[in-house]
Parts: structure tokens; C-alpha cells; sequence
């Protein structure tokens, strides 16, 4: 096997694909892209990006095949009939998909003489090759320390283990804690703009800082027990929950957008049954 990796193939050119691939010709890689839809190259192209007319091409070409498509049956749709140009060769796959997909993905191309990598990206386009941006990655250690050096450039590689499904487990555990916030801020800016508040001076002298200093705790505090410790004081939290949702309803902000409040209402309520 080949370890150097000094061309890699991209099959994918969504928002996520051309940044992947921009990141890897900053690094000096010589980069080959393959997109279903054709003409998605653009300036990669002018950066010196080769474009292959498919998959199996870009395949070939490359000894190192990173896939980033829509979703897990495109990566069937689009690998099943290059397997067999596969075979021996490393591919890492950075499309998001489920736990059970990943394993199963990493069954199929193994099974097909692929030293193969999953992969769950921490970034969004604009980050990616920035600080904050890293990427998960599991199954075979000895394929990632091979390859984490070359992806380096899309962001800081962090290994989670062996098992090929846990990069997209952690992946998807992390993108719902991501959207428990942003359900969190919807629902307090809609509150803030339905009262006549200042949404932007809430946004940045209250909203951002109040987020900021609890979201250590927050974290710290997640527990897959469901349970309250009694320090929390769920009967405390309850009535504050429900003074939250008496003011959104006086409010007007539609119901559905206070979910999350309704949820922990029931955690801190089942805290207080149980006490
Ligand atoms: N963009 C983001 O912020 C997130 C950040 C975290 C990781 N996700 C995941 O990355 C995967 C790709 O996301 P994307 O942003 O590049 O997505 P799109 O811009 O919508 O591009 C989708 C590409 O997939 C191709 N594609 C779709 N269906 C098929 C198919 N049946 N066969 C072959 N290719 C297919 C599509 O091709 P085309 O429509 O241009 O022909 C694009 O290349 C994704 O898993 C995110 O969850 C991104």
C-alpha cells in the first residue's frame, strides 16, 4: 500500500466537497475531483484541480479516495460500480450518515480489500482549514496515522476508535447538541422580537455572553440517566420552565418553537415525582 498520499481524489463537489478540495491543493496535493453533475469545478480547476469524468477515473488516478456526497445511498450509488477499482486502495469517507450505515459501509468496502476510514466532519465550508475545525475519524488506527497527516489540512485529526460507526456517532451526538442550541437561541430571539425587544442588542449583550458562560456547565452537566441531581433544584426549575412558556405563549411565539422547553419541563417535573 501506498503511504504517502501526495494525490488524492475528491468524489463529491457540493459546498463541503470544494472546500474539502481547496483545503488539500492549498497543501500542495495534487487533487483530482469527480462530481456527478458536471461543471460544479470551477475555479479549482484554475488552481490546478485535474477533473475525471468518473468515478472510477478520479479512482484510479488517486492513492487516496475521499468521498463527500449528499448522504449514504449516493455513496452506494456512486462506489458500487468502482469497487473492484478499489480494491488495495484507501478511502476515506466523509459523508455524514448513520451509525449502522457506517458499519455496514466499512463491512462492504473491507470486504473488497479497501483499507477504509470513516470520517465526520466538524466544520462547516467556510471553516474548514481554519482552527476551530477538526475531524472525526474511526475504524483501523494504522489507516489513520497514515492518513490523518495528509487530511490535516481540512482540519485537526481526532481518532475515536475502532469502530467505523463511532466517528458518525459522535458526529451526530455533537450535531444535536448543536441544534439544541440554535432551537434554544430561535426561541429566545422570537420571544425578544415578539415583545418589542431589541433583538440585536439582546443578541450580542446578553444572548451571546449568557450562552458563553453556561455552556461548560451545560455540557458538563448532560447526563444519559435523565436524572436531576438535587443540587439543580428541579422544582425550582420546573416553575421556572413554566414561567418561560407562560411568557412565550402571552408572547405569541408559535408553540412549536419552544420544544426544547417542554422537554426539560418533563425531566424536571420527573425529577420531582421521583424526589
Ligand atoms: N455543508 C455543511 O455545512 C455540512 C457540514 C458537516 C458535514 N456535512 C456533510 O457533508 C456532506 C456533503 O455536504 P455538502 O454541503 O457538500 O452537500 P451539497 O452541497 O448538498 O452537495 C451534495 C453532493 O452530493 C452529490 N450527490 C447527491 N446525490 C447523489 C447521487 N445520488 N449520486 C452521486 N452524487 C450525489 C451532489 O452531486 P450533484 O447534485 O452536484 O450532482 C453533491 O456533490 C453531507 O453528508 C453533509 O451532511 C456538510
Amino acid at each position: 500500500m501506498k503511504t504517502q498520499y501526495e494525490r488524492i481524489s475528491i468524489l463529491g463537489l457540493g459546498a463541503m466537497g470544494r472546500a474539502l478540495a481547496s483545503a488539500l491543493l492549498d497543501s500542495g496535493r495534487e487533487v483530482t475531483v469527480w462530481n456527478r453533475t458536471p461543471g460544479k469545478a470551477g475555479e479549482l480547476v484554475t488552481r490546478g484541480a485535474r477533473v475525471a469524468s468518473s468515478p472510477e477515473e478520479a479512482i484510479h488516478v488517486g492513492d487516496l479516495t475521499v468521498v463527500c456526497l449528499l448522504d449514504d445511498a449516493s455513496v452506494r450509488a456512486t462506489l458500487a460500480p468502482a469497487v473492484r477499482e478499489l480494491g488495495g486502495g484507501t478511502l476515506v469517507n466523509l459523508t455524514s450518515g448513520s451509525v449502522r450505515q457506517a458499519r455496514e459501509l466499512a463491512r462492504w468496502l473491507t470486504g473488497h480489500g479497501v483499507h477504509f476510514l470513516a470520517g465526520g466532519i466538524m466544520a462547516v465550508p467556510a471553516t474548514v482549514g481554519t482552527q476551530g475545525a477538526f475531524v472525526l475519524y474511526s475504524s483501523a488506527r494504522d489507516v489513520f496515522d497514515r492518513v490523518a497527516p495528509v487530511l490535516g489540512s481540512i482540519g485537526r485529526s481526532h481518532w475515536v476508535g475502532e469502530d467505523p460507526g463511532f466517528a458518525a456517532l459522535y458526529d451526530m451526538a455533537a450535531l444535536s447538541g448543536m441544534y439544541g442550541l440554535g432551537a434554544g437561541a430561535d426561541h429566545a430571539v422570537a420571544l425578544v422580537h415578539a415583545e418589542g425587544g431589541d433583538v440585536e442588542t439582546f443578541r450580542q449583550e446578553v444572548l451571546q455572553p449568557w450562552m458563553e458562560q453556561m455552556l461548560p456547565i451545560t455540557v458538563a452537566g448532560a447526563d444519559a440517566s435523565e436524572t436531576v441531581p438535587d443540587e439543580y433544584n428541579p422544582a425550582m426549575q420546573a416553575t421556572g420552565l413554566e414561567n418561560i412558556l407562560s411568557a412565550s405563549g402571552e408572547a405569541g411565539v408559535p408553540a412549536h418553537l419552544a420544544g426544547h422547553l417542554r422537554a426539560s419541563l418533563w425531566r424536571m417535573r420527573r425529577a420531582v415525582d421521583a424526589s
